[in-house]
């Protein structure tokens, strides 16, 4: 793809010289205060990294490179026929700034396909695994035992300058792409189609050839994987999967290791493991109130249930946002048009206006509202995939477009090492103390 790679090394060198220039002279300008209980809080609020490909807002929620994700479906390119935008085209925007043309983005399919060959070693290490192992503990592995490919190690190891180390970060980050949705597939259809494989569709784009080989060929489903790709692909820098992949990238880990280390995070049941959470909570759910058409006050008592037993509710509070996930408003979306009279959609929507005022009440949760989670898996389970233990590595491939894009703009510009300061709490205390 030697447009967009020819494009990203024009946009970022110009970037990278201004930054440099901006950097030295506001060194000492403060963006922002510490406060301890940010401190002891997980961070929240520190402005302390740069992340360009995407930006949240508390109340507007995110923005692609300035875009909301209705501009997006209107602005980004279609298939004939389609009606959700391609992720192929976020990723260029993503890369570029810039919204591409249809025949960007279809040379960029293009090209991904002619990356999409998966060392048979992948799939030999993943059958020496249970078929029950957590798909995102193979998920893991695959993503590690494709770094044998690596192109920015292997020149990195023959003495690649610092200037060239995005030209090979690039090609890494498209390779990646590339075979996520092949080993994603491979995952699913061991672990729970028999290892009946289904082989690639090259006419396909790369998000309904994944619902493809997933083992779904509807129309409909095409577009929902489409969708699904571009809004779980990026949340600003500060996420748990975007952090740590960012983190473990900074090392100059490929974009392998950091990668799969970054899905680790995704697996914890806090971020992108919620997706699953969610589906299985709602089960129990119904199998407790003993019917698939709860009222609202059934689904309040077994509300209340849960929080009384101490978890949280699954799919609801966010660490940033305080209004509905505007993810999630899409995936509603595309429920009224295309599945409004399923149960388990009537369910989510029940759901939706039950448990805010319920979390409001207690007086402690900062966002009472649906997050991106809260209606993934209804959508799946009405499209037959009721395996939710797979859900989050549907949210991790299409995560990959979100930070190996930024992954790329980090080695452009050349971030150093990310390396912040920790404290003990005596030091705190000696700190306070100094204060009074
Ligand atoms: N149910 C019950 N209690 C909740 C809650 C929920 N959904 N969301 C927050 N709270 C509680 C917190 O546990 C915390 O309680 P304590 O003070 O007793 O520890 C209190 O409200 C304050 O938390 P907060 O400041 O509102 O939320 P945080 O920024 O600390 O955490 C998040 C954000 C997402 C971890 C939290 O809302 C949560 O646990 N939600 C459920 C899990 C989930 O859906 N995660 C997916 C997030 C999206 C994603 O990354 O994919």
């Amino acid at each position: 793809m030697e447009k967009l790679k020819q494009i990203f090394g024009e946009k970022s060198s110009e970037v990278r010289d201004t930054l440099k220039r901006t950097i030295k002279e506001n060194a000492n300008v403060k963006v922002g205060d510490v406060v301890l209980a940010q401190v002891y809080g997980g961070m929240r609020g520190i402005k302390s990294m740069i992340w360009e490909t995407s930006h949240l807002d508390p109340i507007e929620g995110i923005r692609f490179r300035g875009h909301t994700i209705p501009e997006l479906q209107d602005k980004l390119p279609k298939i004939n026929g389609s009606s959700e935008p391609l992720p192929e085209g976020l990723f260029w925007l993503m890369l570029t700034g810039e919204v591409p043309t249809e025949e960007d983005v279809q040379a960029l399919a293009d090209d991904w396909e002619t990356r999409a060959t998966v060392p048979q070693h992948t799939f030999d290490m993943l059958e020496q695994l249970p078929p029950e192992t957590h798909p995102m503990t193979q998920f893991s592995m695959a993503i590690v035992s494709l770094q044998t490919d690596s192109v920015f190690a292997s020149e990195y190891a023959k003495g690649m300058a610092k200037k060239d180390y995005w030209k090979a970060t690039y090609e890494d980050s498209m390779n990646l792409i590339a075979r996520l949705p092949v080993i994603a597939a491979y995952i699913y259809r061991r672990s729970f189609k028999g290892g009946d494989h289904i082989a690639a569709d090259t006419s396909l784009d790369w998000a309904a050839n994944f619902a493809h080989m997933l083992g779904n060929d509807d129309a409909v489903f095409y577009d929902f994987m489409r969708l699904y790709m571009v809004i779980h692909a990026d949340h600003e820098g500060g996420n748990a999967s975007a952090h740590t992949t960012h983190l473990v990238g900074s090392t100059l880990s490929d974009a392998y290791y950091s990668f799969a280390s970054g899905m680790n995070a995704l697996a914890g049941p806090l971020h992108g493991l919620a997706n699953q959470e969610v589906i299985k909570w709602i089960f129990e759910m119904l199998e407790a109130i003993g019917n698939d058409n709860p009222t609202k006050e059934q689904i309040a008592e077994f509300v209340q249930q849960t929080l009384d037993s101490g978890k949280v509710i699954p799919g609801y509070g966010h660490a940033v946002l305080r209004r509905p996930d505007p993810r999630f408003v899409a995936q509603k979306g595309f429920a009224e048009k295309h599945l409004a009279d399923a149960d388990i959609i009537q369910v989510v929507w029940k759901i939706f206006e039950t448990v805010p005022p319920i979390l409001e009440s207690l007086g402690k949760v900062k966002n009472p509202w649906p997050n991106v989670d809260a209606h993934s898996g209804s959508i799946l389970v009405h499209y037959g995939m009721k395996e939710f233990t797979y859900y989050t590595v549907l949210f991790g491939v299409s995560r990959a477009l979100g930070v190996l894009a930024a992954q790329c703009w980090s080695r452009a510009i050349g971030f150093p090492l990310e390396r912040p300061k920790s404290v003990t709490s005596k030091w705190i205390y000696d700190f306070l103390a100094t204060q009074e």
